[in-house]
């Protein structure tokens, strides 16, 4: 089954996505996520120039064999332009395979290992009221699990929270530059506990709590935060410090008891390779789009369960659709599946490009068996949303050095 075309796409609809479509001789296609948030067109460019080319009258079936192609083969490796451009096609080569079996992705994995997939949504908020009114509203409806995250008092822009009432995900009108925030690690250490005490005395310990970092702390400061928020048994802290010295969880890890959470920057096995191994982490979060497809992740889950780590793969709105369902059949499949990050199904604009049927009932997510991925792109309605430049914010601590966002 040959390789007869590689089409990619660029979409705005709401916010930028990258799609790839691979067609077969025979007519069957497969669809890939490929969007690297704020560097949408070096991918496209990477697809495009450096990889289709070398695809077209390859056997689509040999899946294995085009990642170590494409992996080995340029010489050049890893980083998440590479990554995510080979994640795509590894993705859209899966979704071909499970057509040309007629069996949806999961069965291809190994079948099924639960009924639903469990999720944590996202509870925002200018103040702690604010939030605790959303985390409210969530219990309500049933969520198992949620993440935090509130404006600082006194800090000019928080991850996760609103500004001016919009997200940070949408499209920054038409500034062309990154949006700047400030920073306050001392602010931040003496407000974040208040937070998750008054979620306890509020709603009790059987919801699960969550909170992002964003990568914002030293190695000891994360140790601090860790103790501090022990009294309220999160589920997890994530990114709590950067990771390219992955020595710093360590420190973190003999202070503190606190689960820790990483991986969603991670491209491949090997950035995780001693954090895993080590077991300075609890959850490892890297994507079907970033981390290279689904044949890598695989192998990452893997290694990962033979050191107690479970999976809470990254499912933020900058993947799409496609990376969305391909997390769903991973999750289905996965032995240490630990929860999915969910922000909910997207607006209109966006289903009017992605077709996908997905059920959320009592905080798990349930899709019906359908041959491949189970996700359809609408080449024609992605024309009525022409990519727009637009960037993640960057930070900047109160005197104005630039800090980690
Ligand atoms: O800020 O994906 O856990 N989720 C996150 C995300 C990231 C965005 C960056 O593009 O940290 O919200
Ligand atoms: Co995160």
């Amino acid at each position: 089954m040959k390789i007869k075309d590689i089409k990619v796409f660029i979409c705005s609809p709401g916010r930028n996505f990258v799609t790839v479509k691979i067609i077969t001789e025979n007519g069957t296609y497969g669809i890939g996520d490929a969007t690297l948030n704020g560097r949408e067109m070096a991918v496209v460019a990477y697809l495009q120039e450096h990889i289709a080319p070398c695809l077209i009258g390859k056997d689509a079936q040999q899946i294995e064999d085009i990642w170590q192609y494409l992996y080995k083969g340029a010489y050049w490796r890893k980083g998440p332009v590479t990554m995510a451009a080979i994640g795509a096609i590894d993705t859209a080569l899966w979704d071909i395979k499970g057509k040309q079996a007629n069996l949806p992705v999961y069965q291809l994995l190994g079948g099924r290992s639960r009924s639903g997939v469990t999720v944590y949504g996202h509870a925002n908020g200018e103040t702690i009221e604010e939030v605790l009114t959303n985390l409210g509203t969530m219990i309500d409806e049933g969520y198992k699990a949620v993440r935090l995250q509130c404006s600082i008092p006194n800090v000019k822009g928080t991850y996760g929270t609103m500004e001016g009432k919009k997200n940070y995900y949408e499209l920054q009108g038409n500034r062309p530059l990154p949006p700047e925030q400030e920073w306050s690690t001392s602010k931040y250490m003496n407000f974040v506990p208040e937070l998750f005490k008054q979620a306890r005395e509020r709603f009790g310990f059987d919801i699960g709590l969550c909170h992002d970092v964003h990568s914002r702390l030293t190695p000891i400061e994360a140790a601090r935060l860790g103790k501090l928020l022990e009294p309220y048994n999160l589920l997890f802290l994530e990114d709590a410090v950067t990771s390219e010295n992955p020595e710093g969880y360590q420190i973190v890890r003999e202070h503190t008891v606190v689960p820790l959470a990483v991986g969603e920057i991670f491209t491949t096995v090997w950035d995780a390779k001693v954090l895993i191994e080590k077991q300075w982490i609890d959850y490892i979060r890297t994507a079907i789009t970033h981390g290279g497809g689904i044949t890598p992740l695989k192998k990452l889950a893997d290694f990962a369960a033979m050191y107690h780590i479970r999976t809470a793969p990254h499912g933020a709105p900058d993947l799409s659709p496609i990376c969305f369902m391909a997390h769903m059949h991973f999750n289905l499949w996965a032995p240490n599946f630990g929860i999915q990050e969910f922000i909910g199904f997207g607006t209109p604009e966006l289903n009017d490009v992605f077709k996908y049927d997905v059920e959320l009932k009592e905080g798990l997510l349930y899709m019906q068996d359908k041959p491949g991925l189970g996700v359809d792109f609408d080449e024609e309605a992605a024309k009525k949303y022409p990519y727009k430049r637009s960037y993640l914010p960057v930070s900047r601590l109160e005197d104005g050095t630039l800090w980690n966002w």
